[in-house]
């Protein structure tokens, strides 16, 4: 029997609104069909290991404050692994069905590349057996190409060419792994793919190489087989002071740019939709309405803080609106609601990881009852339709078909005079009408 790391915390369960038990779910029933589907469903929740397995709490100012039993061992390679297991019992005392990482949170870095690969997959081995054993699955891998000295130039758009290889080289391996764990999808996040100054940079040619290495990806997945969605995770700043990858729009074009668009989604954050100086539900919104939405890095912000502070979601207005927009876009398929998140450097205890668990896929659950619940009503719907209806016909639907054009709009107001009279948009009516499902 292996060790236990999460001691005196048992498999936390569904008890209800009324419960006072600050360990159990109130809000969140995986099995409760909410449109038909359950919630496990809906939310195909996700542990982020970088945070909760390996992340201590250290800011730039203080190091490392939390209690990590699973972090003692006789050397890198033995805590690599009651990494692992303490990954395992976490997801499963939780009750959650998917966990993401990244290539090197799981393994460490040996002398040379290869003996690195081969930590990695002596680590992989041992996942895989987790996974068998628990039933829980890999939402999305990735590859940490924004840590190691190497690639503080970026990584596909490093001015060393040898730091693009090297990346490379990386990322064909962390596809690899995604391929054998049964992942399904893997992120790419630009970690250091952006520039600190223009005077130094040539940016026309690093988004050039930022496509040529986004093509190496599809290609490869092509090649080894791997079956998962591909996903970029847009992000305006941090660490770089301007990331290529800034928002949901700027990764739009890009894709279309460089011919990728069928072959990646976004995996929008909320933190990160924040810092781009857009609302988390307008990135959702602009990726559905697009086609492109595929997974979420659930956390959030702090008002008054200008960085990525990675907080866990507690806002019942900020989920319920998300929800809103998730559901109307048909929900997740390949992806979920992965937790980029940790706790606070104060919160230092074990259970302090259930707790912000536990209290964001309560949020998470509020947000999507209540957005069903609006969705029922439909009153929301239709004052959308209701504002549009003038496009359903006369001129309004010959602009929608394509059939009219300058010359035709000209002879039609010159007909027709001033415009129909505007119509109030309710702005605060309908603020007053979300308010009243929450
Ligand atoms: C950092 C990103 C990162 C990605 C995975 O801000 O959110 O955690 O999700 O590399
Ligand atoms: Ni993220
Ligand atoms: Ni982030």
């Amino acid at each position: 029997m292996a060790e236990e790391f999460f001691q005196g915390i048992g498999k936390i369960e569904y008890e209800g609104p009324d419960s006072k038990n600050p360990l159990a779910f109130k809000r969140y029933n995986p099995e409760e069909l909410v449109e038909g589907k359950s919630m496990a469903n809906h939310f195909r929740f996700a542990v982020a290991m970088w945070h909760t397995i390996c992340s201590g709490g250290a800011d730039m100012f203080g190091a490392p404050t939390r209690v990590m039993p699973w972090l003692t061992g006789s050397d890198e390679m033995e805590i690599a692994r009651n990494k692992v297991l303490a990954l395992f019992e976490f997801c499963q005392k939780l009750g959650v069905q998917f966990y993401c990482f990244h290539d090197r949170d799981a393994a460490p870095e040996g002398e040379t590349f290869e003996e690195t690969n081969a930590k990695l997959d002596e680590i992989v081995k041992l996942i895989a057996e987790q996974q068998e054993r628990t039933g829980i699955k890999l939402l999305w891998g990735t590859a940490c190409l924004f840590n190691h000295p190497r690639f503080m130039h970026g990584a596909a758009t490093s001015c060393n060419a040898d730091a693009f290889a090297y990346a490379g080289a990386q990322v064909a391996k962390a596809m690899e792994v995604a391929k054998t764990l049964g992942g399904q999808g893997y992120v790419l996040w630009g970690g250091r793919e952006g520039y600190k100054s223009l005077l130094n940079t040539d940016m026309k040619r690093e988004l050039d190489h930022l496509a040529r290495f986004m093509h190496m990806v599809v290609d490869w997945k092509k090649n080894i087989g791997f079956e998962g969605q591909l996903y970029i995770e847009p992000k305006p700043m941090e660490p770089t002071k301007h990331q290529y990858d800034s928002d949901a729009a700027a990764c739009y074009a890009f894709l279309q740019r460089y011919d990728l668009v069928e072959h990646f989604k976004l995996n929008i954050e909320s933190n990160h939709a924040t810092l781009a100086g857009h609302t988390f539900q307008h990135e959702l919104e602009f990726a559905a309405a697009n086609g492109i939405l595929g997974s979420v890095d659930a956390n959030r912000g702090d008002l008054l803080l200008g960085w990525d502070t990675d907080q866990f979601p507690t806002d019942i207005y900020e989920t319920t609106l998300a929800m809103l927009t998730i559901l109307k876009a048909g929900g997740f398929t390949t992806g979920g609601l992965n937790f980029d998140a940790h706790v606070a450097r104060e919160s230092i205890d074990p259970a302090d990881l259930f707790h912000a668990h536990v209290g964001a896929m309560d949020t998470f659950a509020r947000g999507l009852k209540i957005a069903a619940a609006i969705r029922e009503d439909g009153v929301l719907d239709s004052f959308i339709k209701q504002r549009y209806s003038n496009w359903d016909s006369g001129i309004g639907a010959d602009i929608e078909a394509g059939k009219v054009g300058f010359a035709e709009l000209s002879k039609y107001i010159i007909e027709k005079g001033e415009p129909a009279a505007n119509e109030s948009g309710r702005v605060e009516m309908l603020e007053a009408l979300i308010n009243s499902y929450i």
